[in-house]
């Protein structure tokens, strides 16, 4: 079990719209007060989905590259791409988003329904994945949308070996409609699926969320908190803001005698350069 708990923000994502949001950070400007914030009260990772000027989401490659720069001037925060963009983006967009040379980046690891979407990971789009990462460096993150994807990880693993860095850590995203449901016993039996070794944070999507958290503290994971997951702070009460949810996790987290790792100790954890 890990000492200190490592939080990861995840503040805007690709399924909800500015004008329904208006907290939504979607501008440059936007994500790095967001990140510093959120770095202030205990985030030690952050994971990024960029929007465009029209605030929709985007994978331009030139903001991409100036989000990372921008964030790795402004905070000290572990710089994590989303590689799954929207529903609706092409795998080549997906893949490209590596070049902009992140600390580390998503690789989901299966195709799942989504809502009435569904949000495609063909096998060999993980495996390019995969390896582009390790031909660069890039960390990855192995997001789990349903248990059977731990199969296609410890796969993945033996054809094509470890990682950058040498540490496999995972990300499991909980509740969303069409994935594995957002509860404690879902995420224990998930927790004994995971290769030897592994590492692990978790994310419930809405209300899941406060079970997810709490269970996967209990367990010895991390937590991933933020808009990008939920926009409901408790029943019927909008959250404010990304760094309202990280100060919630990291009160949690120092109550579990497990607080909230800095982005050094997180570096250390997941095998990123420093
Ligand atoms: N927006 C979802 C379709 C990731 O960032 O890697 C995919 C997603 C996973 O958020
Ligand atoms: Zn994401």
């Amino acid at each position: 079990m890990s000492l200190g708990t490592l939080i990861t923000v995840a503040p805007t994502g690709a399924e909800h719209a500015k004008a329904d949001v208006p907290q939504l950070p979607v501008t440059l400007e936007e994500l790095v007060a967001t990140a510093q914030s959120c770095e202030q009260v205990g985030a030690a990772m952050i994971h990024v989905h960029i929007r465009g000027a029209d605030t929709k989401p985007s994978l331009d490659l030139g903001l991409l590259k100036a989000t990372v720069e921008a964030l790795r001037s402004e905070t000290n925060l572990v710089v994590q791409l989303s590689t799954g963009g929207s529903v609706h983006d092409p795998e080549s967009d997906r893949l490209r988003v590596l070049e902009a040379m992140p600390d580390s980046a998503s690789c989901t690891m299966g195709t799942v329904n989504f809502g009435d979407d569904v949000f495609m990971n063909r096998w060999e789009f993980i495996v390019a994945l995969h390896k582009g990462m390790q031909e660069r460096g890039i960390v990855p993150e192995y997001e789990i949308f349903d248990i059977g994807q731990l199969a296609s990880l410890k796969r993945l693993l033996d054809q094509h070996g470890l990682p950058a860095g040498g540490h496999v850590h995972v990300d499991f995203v909980m509740g969303v409609p069409g994935g594995m449901p957002g509860d404690a016993a879902t995420l224990v039996a998930a927790v004994n699926a995971l290769p030897d070794g592994a590492t692990f944070s978790a994310t419930g999507i809405g209300r899941t969320t406060i079970p997810v958290m709490f269970t996967a503290l209990g367990a010895g994971g991390h937590l991933r908190v933020g808009m990008e997951d939920t926009i409901s702070y408790s029943r019927g009460v909008p959250v404010r803001d990304n760094a309202q949810l990280v100060a919630r996790a990291a009160g949690l987290a120092k109550i579990a005698q497990r607080p909230a790792l800095t982005p050094d100790e997180a570096r250390k954890l997941l095998g990123v350069h420093i």
